[in-house]
């Protein structure tokens, strides 16, 4: 079933740091569209049967730091 999970972000400076957590959790299973924001220091994604683990575990492997909203 689709869903939508938001977490929110913590270490993002610039525009590239919003592409290397776009482009990490981009690439977990299930997920279909990532948005991240670098003022609401949100990322929102969307996609079925998500794991939020693997999700912040790939913000984490980026450098940064993630909770499930
Ligand atoms: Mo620019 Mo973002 O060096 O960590 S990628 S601040």
């Amino acid at each position: 079933m689709a869903q939508t999970l938001e977490f929110n972000v913590s270490g993002m400076t610039c525009d590239h740091c919003v592409r290397s957590v776009t482009n990490a959790v981009s690439e977990i299973a299930g997920v279909s569209d990532t948005k991240v924001s670098l003022d609401e220091k949100k990322a929102v994604v969307q996609g079925e049967n998500l794991d939020p683990k693997a999700i912040i575990a790939a913000i984490e492997e980026e450098g940064y730091e993630a909770t499930l909203t």
